[in-house]
């Protein structure tokens, strides 16, 4: 059976649909995975603009496959080479968008993290429990949860294994925007046909741009933002935007 569906919802969009609802769509080697090798392909198709990634109405992704760590050594898990997968999913080129309905806990959380935009439903639930289990997160949870919502909060999240609703998860920066439960699908859609229909190497550069600066000092951040802004009136969709800009008419993107 496919772990992750895949699913056409618009032009250029894909959705990536977790599929394990009998073990809350936990994180396999399978799963991750079929992940990466999507997150790949996709990420390479032009066809493509915006991906959206959801586990469905009831549950993001609660953690990472529990039964499948239980008795494993460490040089078990060191020879998964489990951040390989957790890789292709990171440095995927296109925008992604998590789509987050109840649980994202532990490596569900932190695969939502490894979004760009995440929408939130109100009673969606964000923790990373992995300390409960006698470990701690292994996918960014340390990391990249810090950089989104500060050390303190992080701390509070990892240390206590305590989950945090939709709503609260929008207002500590773990989050883009809350809506009703029942709209998470379909606005992660709206926002994805949004980008979809917006000029793709901008697009690109604005991602690997932010992504990139996060960890470097600001001059260096500043020079990348720079000379990326440079590079885009090299694209023939710089000419394009502008000049359907000032001929009052919609314009017409091809991603060169
Ligand atoms: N792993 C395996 N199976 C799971 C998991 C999981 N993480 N979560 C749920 N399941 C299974 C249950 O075992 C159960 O299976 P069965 O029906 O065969 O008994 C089924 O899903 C339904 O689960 P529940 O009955 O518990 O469902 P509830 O709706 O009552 O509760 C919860 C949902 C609250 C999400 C609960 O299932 C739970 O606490 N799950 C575990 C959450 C957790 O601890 N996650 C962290 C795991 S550790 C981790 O993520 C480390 C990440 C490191 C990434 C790097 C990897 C190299």
């Amino acid at each position: 059976m496919d772990e992750v569906l895949i699913e056409r919802p618009g032009p250029g969009i894909v959705l990536l649909r977790l599929n394990r609802p009998d073990a809350r769509n936990a994180l396999n080697q399978e799963v991750r995975q079929q992940l990466a090798t999507h997150f790949t392909a996709f990420g390479q198709d032009p066809d493509v603009r915006c991906i959206v990634l959801t586990g469905g109405d009831k549950f993001f992704a609660a953690g990472a496959d529990i039964r499948a760590m239980a008795d494993a050594g460490a040089i078990d898990m060191m020879l998964r080479h489990t951040h390989r997968l957790w890789q292709a999913i990171a440095s995927c080129p296109k925008p992604v968008i998590a789509a987050v309905n109840g649980y994202a806990w532990g490596g569900g959380c932190e695969l939502a993290m490894h979004a760009d935009i995440i929408v939130a439903g109100e009673s969606a639930s964000f923790c990373q429990p992995e300390v409960k289990v006698g470990i701690m997160p292994g996918a960014g949870g340390t990391q990249r949860l810090t950089r989104a919502v500060g050390k303190f909060k992080a701390m509070k999240m990892v240390l206590t294994g305590q989950p945090v609703n939709g709503r609260d998860a929008l207002e500590m920066g773990l989050a883009s925007e809350v809506v009703a439960d029942a709209d998470v699908q379909a606005h992660a859609v709206e926002l994805a046909a949004q980008i979809a229909a917006l000029p793709p190497l901008a697009i690109a550069q604005i991602k690997e741009v932010l992504i990139a600066g996060q960890d470097a000092s600001l001059e260096t951040a500043l020079m990348l933002e720079r000379k990326a802004f440079q590079l885009l009136f090299a694209s023939r969709d710089q000419k394009e935007g502008m000049q359907a800009f000032l001929e009052k008419r919609k314009a017409n993107f091809e991603g060169r």
